[in-house]
């Protein structure tokens, strides 16, 4: 097989490990702290997970040498949810560990994600095998997918597959929804005395799986940095031609957290940032105006050109676009569907969506562009609604602008030229090989998850903390899932589930951008992060992210 040089040198990159896992594996031993309790909503989540609720938080510290060589193992792992740089490394670093416990011990990865788990569908990992992906990115090592493991139907079906192959324990690495299944798969197993333990570890790219005991989700620190510096290139590159406005969207589904981090990093001209949307209640027509404002304050000082950063899922926070697709979702509900496809033209179309949407709502329709309200009816999911992750918002807002402009000059108050490219940064960004923040997080998040099965502990998220420090005053230990769960509404039922973290408008990294970005709208005050530096002085290669280090005060 041929692989780039980078593929090669990364191969033999030694991830860094906290230093209280750097003695001898036999030496590591836990530390108890108190009883912990759920974030919200106590009383029915203890009641929901009577086995595995109140357990403790623990931390590894340096103990005495054990003599003994633990008891053989069996573990599985599997990769939840959508691809975020250095999840290869958490599979790395789990296998090591467990090889260092008890060269017999076994990891067997189920592939295609939870799927994997319910067909029995695997692979046995051998120091070949591992080798070939230590510090890639990518999940391509097994796979992943978007299966719920969440029926106790699903759940005996795991029992079954785990009770063949004699396995101790189930490592599953996810995102908010994934480790709520761990949890809830914890507590059955617990609940059925299969000696099978649970532990996740905390993936997403998006940044949501956040709170006071997860200080980051792997994948972020990459991802961010990938998307940084490709939009870094783009403001040396607009303001080198200086004739374009550059609206560039960002992945991050609901939360704003990549595109705040993104805004950070690069300080363009613009960035939305959804939860302020919601919280502003603002309307299409004002946020187009405030990005016109900032386009004809440039150009009235020479400057037509620009850089705004739109986060994906902006166009669900405004809450008239929001009344919007509730309406067409109802409107083409069912059958109703069959009846608006069968009408031959757009025009026709045009007239059946006239007469079911309310005024209000036909006004936010109308100021749309052609091509995102015939996206709205046409690009629909299995349930028939609107496919919210998929609308062009970049060319949305960039087109409602263009609108604004061309009214201010017909008014004459605005003369310059507005000429708009728009990108979508996601997919470059989930698979970049892990910067050594995320190589070395991922690594010690597997090391550590081998450690809390060694320990006997279930239903535990494997935690790392401390992580705007130097990795060798990192904190490892596990935190009950359990600690981290309320009470919500989820499709017409009260669920347990961990709490999505948007960006906090009152948080330091928000605080941070709102004092800086009026100077930043107005003048050109680009940053040019560059490339992800994997060799080099640790001031460049170890940086972690500005959300994480204006977070710890720093
Ligand atoms: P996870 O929440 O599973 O980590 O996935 C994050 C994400 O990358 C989002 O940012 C994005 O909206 C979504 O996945 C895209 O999903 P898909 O890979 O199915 O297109």
């Amino acid at each position: 097989m041929t692989i780039s040089p980078l593929q090669k040198a990364r191969y033999e990159y030694a991830p860094k490990l906290p230093g209280m896992l750097r003695h001898g594996i036999q030496e590591i031993s836990v530390k108890e702290g108190l009883a912990t309790q759920s974030v919200a909503d106590q009383e029915k989540i203890q009641a929901l997970f009577p086995n595995t609720y109140g357990k403790p938080e623990i931390t590894f510290v340096k103990g005495d040498a054990k003599d003994v060589t633990p008891s053989k193992k069996t573990v599985g792992v599997i990769l939840s949810g959508g691809q975020a740089p250095g999840g290869h490394n958490v599979i790395s670093g789990l296998y090591d560990a467990l090889k260092a416990l008890n060269p017999e011990n076994t990891l067997l990865g189920f592939k295609g994600g939870p799927s994997g788990l319910i067909e029995d569908s695997y692979v046995e990992f051998t120091d070949e095998f591992i080798d070939e992906y230590r510090n890639t990115g990518g999940f391509d090592i097994i796979g992943s997918g978007r299966t719920k493991l969440e029926t106790q139907e699903q759940f005996a079906i795991v029992a079954e597959v785990a009770k063949k192959h004699g396995m101790n324990a189930i490592v599953i690495i996810g995102g908010d929804d994934s480790n709520t299944n761990a949890a809830v798969l914890a507590e059955y197993f617990a609940a059925h005395n299969t000696g099978v333990q649970v532990i996740g570890a905390p993936k997403t790219i998006d940044g949501d799986l956040k709170n006071d005991d997860i200080e980051t989700s792997f994948g972020f620190d990459t991802a961010t940095k990938t998307y940084s510096e490709v939009i870094g290139n783009i403001e040396r590159d607009a303001n080198s031609a200086k004739k374009y406005w550059h609206f560039i969207k960002v992945m991050g589904r609901s939360a704003s957290h990549v595109a705040l981090e993104c805004a950070l990093e690069t300080q363009p001209n613009i960035c939305l940032i959804s939860e302020e949307v919601a919280e502003k209640k603002m309307s299409l027509a004002q946020i187009a105006n405030y990005i016109a404002d900032a386009v004809e304050y440039r150009s009235n000082h020479g400057e037509n050109f620009g850089v705004a950063i739109i986060p994906e899922g902006v166009v669900e926070f405004v809450p008239e676009f929001s009344t919007l697709i509730s309406e067409i979702n109802e409107l083409l509900a069912g059958s109703k569907a069959d009846a608006f496809n069968a009408l031959p033209s757009w025009a026709e179309k045009y007239a059946f969506i006239e007469k079911g949407l309310t005024a209000e709502s036909m006004d936010v329709f109308k100021i749309l562009p052609v091509g995102i309200q015939q996206q709205l009816f046409l690009e629909r999911d299995p349930h028939g609604n609107v496919q919210v992750s998929l609308i062009e918002s970049e060319k949305l807002f960039s087109a409602l602008v263009a609108d604004e402009l061309a009214r201010r000059k017909e008014a004459g108050t605005y003369k310059g030229k507005f000429n708009a490219l728009h990108h979508f940064f996601g997919y470059e960004g989930r698979c970049a090989f892990p910067s050594n923040f995320d190589a070395d997080y991922c690594y010690s998040l597997g090391y550590n998850a081998a450690l809390l099965i060694e320990n006997g502990f279930n239903g535990y998220l494997s935690k790392v903390s401390n992580l705007s420090k130097p990795a060798e005053e990192w904190v490892a230990g596990g935190m009950p899932i359990t600690k981290m769960m309320n009470m919500e509404r989820r499709h017409g039922e009260d669920k347990p589930v961990i709490r999505k973290a948007l960006v906090e408008l009152e948080g330091k990294p928000f605080k941070f951008f709102e004092a800086h970005r009026d100077e930043w709208s107005k003048n050109t005050c680009y940053t040019y992060p560059g490339a992800i530096q994997y060799y080099g002085p640790a001031e460049v290669c170890d940086l972690t992210t500005h959300t994480l280090a204006l977070e710890k005060g720093e």
